[in-house]
C-alpha cells in the first residue's frame, strides 16, 4: 500500500495549533506552498530546455503573526521525530542577512532578503508533509512558502508570479548554495490542481496539460538512500554543459542539436561532455514529445519517453545511483507499468513511475522485495501552488479534525 499523504487541512491546522501553543496567542496569517514532482525533463532547466513537472499535495504550511518587533522567531516543528527547533534573527537591516545555523533557517532568510517591500517583525511556526532530501523540492516549497507568507503580512504581493519564483531562485543560490535551475521554485509558485504544467525555462512560458481521468497513475517511489556529493555533482554536471554550450559558440544548449554532438567529436572534445551535452539535447525533444503524449493521452508513448530518460541520465549524465536503478528495474518487471524513470537532481531520491491504477499494489509488492532499502511509496495526483489559507479551526479539543 502507498503511504497516506497527510491531509492538507491536517497540517494547517496543526501548524495554527503548534503557533497557539509555543507563542500563547493566535496566528494572524497562514500560507502554504508544495513540493513537486517532474515526469520528464531533467537536468535541462539550467539549460533552458523544457521541463513537466506537476505540484504535489505535499505542502510546507506556516503559520504566523505580526511581533512589533524588529526579529523574527521561527520554530518548526519535525513531523518525522515531533521535535521542535527554534531561531530568531533581526529584520531590521535586510541587506545584512547572511547563511549560517540553522541551515533550515537559510530558507528562510533567502526570501525574506529577496523581498523588496517593508517587513513587519514576526512569530512563525513551519510544518511541512514534503518529505526532506528526496528530490520532491522540499526546500522550494519552504522558500515559495516564506515569499507566500512575506506576501501577506506585507500586503505587497508580486505582479508577475515568475518573478515571485525568480526571487525564491536567487534565495536558493544565494542563502543555500545551490545553483538550481527555475523549475522547482516555478511549480511551487504556479502549480494548478488536476495539471502537469510544461514549462519553457529559456522564455518561461507555460503550457498546462490537463490530468484526465484514466486508468493510469503516477507512483512516486522514494529510495530513503541520502544524496550523496549532490551538490558539488550537481554544480559540476551544470559546468559541463556551459562548456559544451561555450564550444559550439551557443548561448546554452537549448540551441544545439544533435548534429552538433558530431561538431563536439570533431573538435576532439572531451568524450565526457560530449556524453553531458548528449543528455541535455535528446531530453529536450522527449520532453516536449512527452507533453504532445499526455495531451493526447497516449500514455503506451508517454512511458516508453519516460524509460529512454532513465537511460540517458544513468548512461550520459551519471547521475542515478544503485538505489534508484534497482528500483527502475524492479518496477519494469511489472506488467502494467509503462515507464519509470528517477526523478529530481539524482544521486538518490525518488523514482516516478507510470502505471495501470489495477498494478500499483503488485508494483509495491515487486519493489519491497527486490529493494534492498526500505522505500515508500505515495500516488501522485497533482494538486495547486502557493496560497494562503485560513486561519480557523476548531479549538474545541486539542485532537486533529
Ligand atoms: P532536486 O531534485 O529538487 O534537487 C534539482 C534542481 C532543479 C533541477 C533538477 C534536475 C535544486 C534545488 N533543484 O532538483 O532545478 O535542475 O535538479 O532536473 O537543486
Amino acid at each position: 500500500m502507498a503511504t497516506v499523504i497527510p491531509d492538507k487541512n491536517d497540517v494547517r491546522v496543526k501548524a495554527l495549533q503548534t503557533f497557539a501553543k509555543e507563542f500563547g496567542e493566535d496566528a494572524t496569517v497562514c500560507v502554504c506552498a508544495p513540493g513537486r514532482v517532474n515526469l520528464i525533463g531533467e537536468h535541462t532547466d539550467y539549460n533552458e530546455g523544457f521541463v513537466l513537472p506537476m505540484a504535489l499535495p505535499m505542502i510546507t504550511v506556516i503559520a504566523a503573526r505580526p511581533n512589533q518587533s524588529p526579529k523574527c522567531v521561527l520554530i518548526t516543528m519535525s513531523d518525522a521525530i515531533g521535535t521542535i527547533s527554534r531561531t530568531e534573527f533581526d529584520i531590521s537591516n535586510r541587506d545584512a542577512l547572511k547563511p549560517g545555523e540553522p541551515k533550515w533557517a537559510n530558507y528562510i532568510k533567502g526570501p525574506i532578503a529577496n523581498f523588496t517591500c517593508t517587513l513587519p517583525g514576526f512569530d512563525a511556526v513551519i510544518i511541512s508533509s514534503v518529505p526532506v532530501g528526496a528530490g520532491l523540492s522540499s526546500s522550494a516549497a519552504l522558500e515559495v512558502a516564506t515569499y507566500t507568507l512575506l506576501e501577506a503580512l506585507s500586503g505587497c504581493r508580486t505582479v508577475k508570479l515568475s518573478d515571485k519564483a525568480a526571487a525564491c531562485q536567487r534565495a536558493e543560490h544565494e542563502f543555500a548554495g545551490v545553483p538550481c535551475g527555475i523549475m522547482d521554485q516555478f511549480i511551487s509558485v504556479m502549480g494548478q490542481e488536476g495539471h502537469a504544467l510544461l514549462l519553457d525555462c529559456r522564455d518561461l512560458s507555460t503550457k498546462l496539460i490537463p490530468m484526465v481521468q484514466n486508468d493510469y497513475v503516477f507512483l512516486i517511489t522514494n529510495s530513503n538512500a541520502p544524496h550523496k556529493l549532490s551538490t558539488s555533482q550537481y554544480t559540476e554536471r551544470r559546468d559541463a554543459c556551459y562548456a559544451a554550450a561555450k564550444k559550439l559558440n551557443l548561448k546554452s544548449l537549448r540551441d544545439a542539436t544533435i548534429k552538433d554532438l558530431d561538431v563536439l567529436k570533431a573538435q576532439k572534445a572531451d568524450e565526457v561532455l560530449i556524453k553531458r551535452a548528449r543528455h541535455v539535447i535528446t531530453e529536450i525533444i522527449r520532453t516536449q514529445a512527452a507533453a504532445q503524449a499526455l495531451e493526447a493521452s497516449d500514455f503506451v508513448k508517454f512511458g516508453h519517453l519516460m524509460n529512454e530518460s532513465h537511460d540517458s541520465l544513468q548512461k550520459d549524465y551519471e547521475v542515478s545511483s544503485k538505489e534508484l536503478d534497482s528500483l527502475v528495474s524492479a518496477a519494469r518487471e511489472i506488467d502494467g507499468v509503462l515507464g519509470s524513470r528517477l526523478t529530481g537532481a539524482g544521486f538518490g531520491g525518488c523514482t516516478v513511475t507510470l502505471v495501470r491504477k489495477g498494478s500499483v499494489d503488485e508494483l509495491i509488492k515487486n519493489i519491497k522485495q527486490k529493494y534492498s532499502g526500505t522505500p515508500t511509496f505515495y500516488v501522485a495526483t497533482p494538486g495547486p501552488g502557493a496560497r494562503e489559507m485560513g486561519i480557523n479551526y476548531c479549538k474545541c479539543t486539542d485532537e486533529l479534525h
